[in-house]
């Protein structure tokens, strides 16, 4: 039988994270409905190097194809890039294919072919040998071929999209698994990423599909707790119902976290049952501003006080339905944005929706405009960043915008310096627009334009995310962990999914049985 390993893992904000690499798994179903046997490695950026080096020499055999590496989000760790190469000398014929829906995830690892886009049609003609590409080179690394899936192999409009896990990955009842219900969206808002957003036509999969992967890892391995990855669950009602209607058949209710519109959630409370009955009680609100006019010119229309009252009234419906957490995700310095109507947001958020010295409410988070600097090439460019200058944004540097030179002073929670310091940093040198190496990573990620508007430059928003956003405030200090985060925490049986309402600072993080849970999974496979 034909053989392939795919390795994988998510890092989050927090530390190595425990959630399982969502990728590797859908690739490797994929596959093994196609008859090949394909093992997965999750947790890689907790692997050393000679562990990685031990599970390579107990695997590879002659039926050994492919060695898959999976980047929901960047796999650049040092082991890998010391992994890779070995396992190509010592493996010259087996393939080594990476595969994420950003091409510079795997940035300077040594790969055959890097695959980028959703996966599964791409892999089938690689691995068929019919596969269409063309050759690249890393800045200051090795050529790889680039198999372009958000266009010739595109896997977008799937109605099988199941994840089946094997006894070989340990799955615990009290893990936070990864669910998908369809790819791509209806809308097409300014800023967004998505590559496939404004799909008009149904794009979901199966209720039938859905029921039988909950059933299968309830019954397998215990587990009720999801977050599912669609970037809208909400997008239309007739989706909803089909998903409600066969969840409410399961044994058990599941509980679930994931991206809501929340103008779409207000204006459609027909919605709000079948969202109940999916079990979605902690959902993600990529509100972006609360500013009507800000909200309305990155394509997301409602009125905010009616937005406002209407999450307080949804809140209360939900609470007397059992578990809910409600995030808010915004944006400082949207076009309109001024810092009295961030203040003005701050208000609402302290009095109106977040915790307070007695009460447990909702979180909310902001971060400053990103506008990239650069456009990476194969990378889905927002419309807001393909033409900044059109919606008003325009190139500012922090001398211009901290015109009297104060110096940065920390806030409570201290967020902003190292930010700040490195816009000052990358001005001086003038590196502003470098892309990364393998060995300069930092250079990318802080690859953004410091911009100005007519109404504020981002130095005033960092400044304000620093002196007035995260204080020291109940609301700031008292919220309840993020819903996409709960696996940081369920990890440990002694939290329920109910425990993820509290606040955090009463949740210490389990960070010891976090990497217990990954060394003797690590265990596990060595001597399996
Ligand atoms: C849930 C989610 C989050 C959660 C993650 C929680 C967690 N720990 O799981 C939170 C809210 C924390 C988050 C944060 C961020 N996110 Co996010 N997130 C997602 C989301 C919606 C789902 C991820 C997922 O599980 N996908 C499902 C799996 C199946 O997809 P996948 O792993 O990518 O696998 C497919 C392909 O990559 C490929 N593939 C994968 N492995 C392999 C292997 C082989 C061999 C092959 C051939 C193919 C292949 O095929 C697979 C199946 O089709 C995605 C969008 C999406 N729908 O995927 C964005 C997404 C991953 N996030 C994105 C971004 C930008 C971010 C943030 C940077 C946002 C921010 N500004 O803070 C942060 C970064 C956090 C970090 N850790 O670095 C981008 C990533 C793009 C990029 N440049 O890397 C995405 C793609 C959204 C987008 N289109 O803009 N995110
Ligand atoms: S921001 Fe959200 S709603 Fe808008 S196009 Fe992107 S995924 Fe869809």
């Amino acid at each position: 039988m034909n053989h392939g390993i795919i390795m994988g893992g998510v890092v989050d904000y927090y530390y190595d994270s425990i959630k399982r690499a969502p990728g590797a798994h859908k690739i490797a179903t994929h596959l093994r409905k196609q008859g090949w046997d394909v093992e997965v490695l999750d947790f890689v950026q907790s692997w050393t190097l000679e562990e990685l080096k031990q599970f390579s020499e107990q695997r590879v055999t002659n039926n050994t194809k492919f060695l898959g590496l999976s980047a929901t989000f960047s796999i650049r760790f040092k082991t890998l890039y010391e992994f890779v190469p070995w396992f190509k000398e010592k493996y010259p014929d087996v393939l080594i294919i990476g595969g994420s829906q950003a091409l510079y995830n795997t940035q300077g690892i040594p790969l055959d072919y890097m695959v980028h886009g959703y996966g599964e049609l791409a892999m089938d003609a690689i691995l068929k040998g019919t596969v269409k590409y063309t050759e690249h080179k890393w800045l200051n690394g090795p050529t790889f071929k680039r198999v372009d899936a958000t266009h010739d192999y595109m896997a977008a409009r799937m109605k099988d999209l199941s994840t089946h896990y094997e006894d070989r990955d340990y799955i615990e009842p009290q893990e936070v698994l990864t669910v998908e219900f369809g790819r791509g969206c209806i809308f097409n808002c300014h800023f967004c990423t998505l590559t496939h957003r404004n799909i008009k036509e149904d794009h979901s999969r199966t209720e039938d599909n859905l029921y039988d992967e909950l059933l299968e890892n309830y019954n397998r391995w215990g587990t009720t707790n999801y977050s599912i990855s669609d970037e809208t669950v909400n997008d239309y009602t007739e989706k909803l119902q089909r998903y409600a209607t066969v969840i409410s058949k399961l044994p058990f209710k599941p509980n679930m976290s994931g991206y809501i519109r929340a103008d779409l959630l207000i204006s459609k409370p027909e919605n709000w049952s079948m969202i109940d009955d999916i079990g979605l009680n902690s959902q993600f609100y990529g509100v972006e501003s609360f500013n009507t006019k800000s909200a309305k010119s990155v394509g997301k229309g409602m009125e905010s006080v009616k937005l406002q009252d209407g999450l307080l009234r949804y809140r209360e419906y939900m609470r007397e339905r059992g578990a809910y957490s409600g995030h808010c995700s915004l944006i400082a310095g949207l076009p309109h944005e001024t810092l009295e109507t961030l203040r003005e947001t701050k208000r609402w958020y302290r009095d109106e929706w977040g915790s307070t010295a007695t009460t447990i409410g909702n979180s909310a988070t902001m971060n400053p405009l990103w506008i990239p600097d650069v456009a990476r090439p194969f990378e889905e460019q927002s419309r807001f960043a393909e033409n900044p200058t059109k919606y008003g944004y325009f190139r500012t540097t922090i001398d211009d915008s901290n015109s009297n030179n104060a110096p940065w002073v920390d806030g409570d929670q201290k967020r902003f310096r190292g930010l700040y310091e490195e816009l000052q940093r990358r001005e001086g040198k003038g590196i502003s627009r470098t892309l990364k190496s393998k060995e300069s990573t930092f250079e990318e990620e802080m690859a953004f334009m410091n911009w100005k508007n007519e109404n504020m430059n981002l130095y005033q928003a960092i400044d304000f995310l620093e002196h007035e956003w995260y204080t020291d405030e109940p609301c700031i200090k008292r919220q309840p962990p993020l819903v996409f985060g709960y696996h940081n925490w369920l990890i440990d049986p002694k939290y329920t999914w109910e425990d993820m309402q509290d606040a955090q600072t009463e949740l210490p993080l389990p960070v010891e049985l976090a990497a217990k849970f990954i060394t003797s999974y690590k265990k596990k496979k060595l001597n399996q």
